[in-house]
């Protein structure tokens, strides 16, 4: 794609992990987001079950840390939202951070907020064909809610 050309508005799936909701950081991942001038397209808190947790990690079944994953994930509610923006999705994995924590850096969420990869706080979608399967399966379609950001044309050129 040429320079300066807007790229395609993206959606992903950004997920507050169980330890975000409990250590109080919904507040915090949220804003980083909305800083940054991203759109809020859908927002749910829920308790997700076994099922859904599994097919969501489907790719990591055979790792060994998959059981202890999905307890991890079934140890309470989960904050479940889409964001739409330019190039969303590659962001989005730059704002959380890498997945070990020891490697994510400073300023990114996980590099702010935690320690060990088991407990790093938030999911992203790590692909626009992820994030679109992703989105499917955490949210009916009438939950994405259409609307114009008041401060769209002071975000984008
Ligand atoms: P991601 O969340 O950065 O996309 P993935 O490799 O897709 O990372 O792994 C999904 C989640 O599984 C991680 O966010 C983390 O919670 C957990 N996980 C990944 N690797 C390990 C590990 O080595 N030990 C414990 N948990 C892990
Ligand atoms: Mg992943």
């Amino acid at each position: 794609m040429p320079s300066g050309q807007p790229a395609a508005m993206e959606r992903t799936y950004i997920m507050i992990k169980p330890d975000g909701v409990q250590r109080g950081l919904v507040g915090k991942i949220i804003k980083r987001f909305e800083q940054r001038g991203f759109r809020l397209v859908a927002m749910k808190m829920m308790q997700p079950g076994r099922p859904l947790l599994e097919e969501h990690y489907g790719d990591l079944k055979a790792k060994p840390f998959f059981p202890g994953l999905i307890d991890y994930m079934l140890s309470g509610p989960v904050v479940c939202m889409v964001w739409e923006g330019e190039e969303v999705v590659k962001i989005g994995r730059m704002m959380l951070g890498a997945t070990k924590p020891i490697d994510s850096l400073p300023g990114t969420i996980r590099g702010d907020y935690c320690i060990v990869t088991g407990r790093n706080i938030v999911h992203g979608s790590d692909a626009v064909a992820s994030a679109q399967k992703e989105i499917a399966l955490w949210f009916k379609p009438e939950e994405l809610v259409d609307y114009k950001l008041a401060n769209h044309g002071w975000i984008y050129e």
